[in-house]
């Protein structure tokens, strides 16, 4: 395999930049930068980079050089520790570009190249790219959690319960003259059906998880004029939405993004629910509003507590996945105990409601911290065409087609760590890194 570079930093000015080089003449590469005669392995050493066409001062850098196979790539790597100006990256960078033996790195060529080294296995890779897009809490502790290997420890234990069955059945194909006992059968069958439950039990829990980390949908519905335009800019500290008295101001859905106690969530402002809409727009605008109230994970119905009556909060679809506040709590002092008084004027139970939605959505769609979960779609559904395999299998039909099947059901499962790849998976998967990574 070439050596290759790249700057694993972002191009622009910062304190120190790093330029990282992987390849088995890696060495070399920092040797021609340097007038050192060697680099001891894991060890900075501060240098001085020369330019190797005309011998100038580059920049004055921490180096450091891993001896393969115990580096992240499973070849050698060199780190330049540079300070993070754009002139110096630019002209190291077109330094190295005038070695005829390196080239620039692809995007996630380093992470493919530790792949190809057996470094890493597909899942590890997956997750790794997760941690470089990981925006939120909870999305950097489930990569972090991904990469860990208890995924792949858990992937390789089904892998080897249907390795056995499937070996055992094939002693019989080999040797039709034995017949295969009926007790051999029923244990193969009950491991089949243990493996069906716990994979389809790791596809429901890898479902909420992932709800979890790609982020909680939140809808704010209710009658014209109660505040829920006020609410969510309240939440989301921005102007976002136009407050009016006048009913009916907000037709479209509104969306907004923002952070709950470490976990994504999406914001959408609808527009009042009522039965006689005053035009034609408002009438699409309530649809949507509907179709946005049906769809989120977690919803706020606002009430305005001077004027709304029971039997109007009744006419909504209040469930445990919903809070219910009596805005404009400032207008009055009716209290209804069932609901929370509100209140945007005073900033009256900001906290009280930012807390209960942070317990909803522990309630709803937190796992325990020691539960493996994927939320890679691709790995999904790759768990979904394995759990089809193993449900298809009728022990009734000729061994050799009960083998096929589990053949397969494994297929899917060495898809899933990179045992088995396509090129156009990987290409999919490793263009979603940065170069440098
Ligand atoms: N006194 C008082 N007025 C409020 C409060 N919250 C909102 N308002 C006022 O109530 C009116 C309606 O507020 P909006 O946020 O536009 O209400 P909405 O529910 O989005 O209304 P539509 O978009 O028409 O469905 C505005 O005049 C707000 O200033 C509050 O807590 N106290
Ligand atoms: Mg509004």
């Amino acid at each position: 395999m070439q050596t290759i570079y790249a700057l694993s930093t972002i191009l622009g000015r910062s304190g120190v930049a790093v330029i990282r080089i992987s390849g088995n003449r890696a060495k070399d590469v920092l040797l021609k930068f340097t007038n050192k005669k060697d680099f001891e392995p894991r060890k900075a050493t501060f240098c001085t980079l020369f330019s190797p066409s005309n011998g100038e001062v580059l920049d004055k850098i921490i180096a450091i050089f891993f001896q393969g196979p115990n580096t992240f790539t499973g070849s050698d790597v060199v780190e330049l520790h540079l300070h993070g100006s754009i002139a110096i990256i630019k002209d190291v960078l077109k330094e190295l570009g005038n070695i005829d033996f390196i080239r620039c790195a692809e995007p996630g060529e380093f992470t493919k190249m530790a792949f190809e080294n057996g470094k890493m296995d597909l899942i590890g890779v997956e997750a790794l790219g997760d941690l470089i897009h990981s925006e939120t809490t909870a999305q950097r502790r489930a990569a972090i959690y991904q990469m860990s290997g208890h995924l792949s420890d858990l992937y390789a234990s089904w892998k080897e319960s249907m390795i056995n069955i499937m070996a055992q059945f094939e002693a019989y194909i080999d040797f039709p003259e034995d017949d295969i006992p009926n007790s051999a059968i029923k244990v193969a069958m009950d491991i089949i059906m243990k493996l069906i439950h716990e994979i389809e039990s790791h596809l429901i829990i890898s479902e909420k998880a992932s709800t979890m980390v790609n982020g909680i949908h939140i809808a704010i519905g209710g009658p014209p004029n109660a505040g829920k335009s006020s609410i969510m800019n309240l939440l989301s500290k921005q102007e976002i939405a136009i407050v009016s008295d006048i009913a009916g101001t907000t037709r479209d859905v509104l969306q907004v993004k923002m952070e709950i106690n470490g976990v994504g969530v999406t914001i959408y402002d609808t527009a009042g629910i009522r039965e006689n809409a005053a035009d034609v727009i408002e009438e699409e605008g309530i649809k949507r509003a509907k179709a946005a109230l049906d769809k989120a994970d977690i919803k706020i119905y606002v009430f305005d507590s001077l004027t709304t009556m029971q039997d109007e909060i009744d006419g909504f679809n209040i469930d445990d996945s919903s809070i219910v506040l009596m805005n404009k709590f400032d207008l009055t002092d009716k209290i209804n105990s069932k609901y929370i008084p509100f209140s945007v004027k005073n900033v009256y139970n900001l906290d009280l409601l930012i807390d209960k939605i942070s317990s909803l959505i522990e309630e709803k769609f937190s796992v325990d911290s020691d539960t493996i979960v994927t939320t890679q779609q691709r790995q999904k559904e790759k768990l979904v065409e394995c759990i089809t395999y193993l449900r298809s299998i009728d022990l009734s039909q000729q061994l050799e087609i009960t083998a096929q099947k589990i053949r397969n059901a494994v297929s899917e499962i060495e898809f899933i760590t990179g045992k088995i790849t396509l090129d156009d998976v990987l290409d999919k998967i490793f263009s979603t890194f940065c170069i440098g990574k």
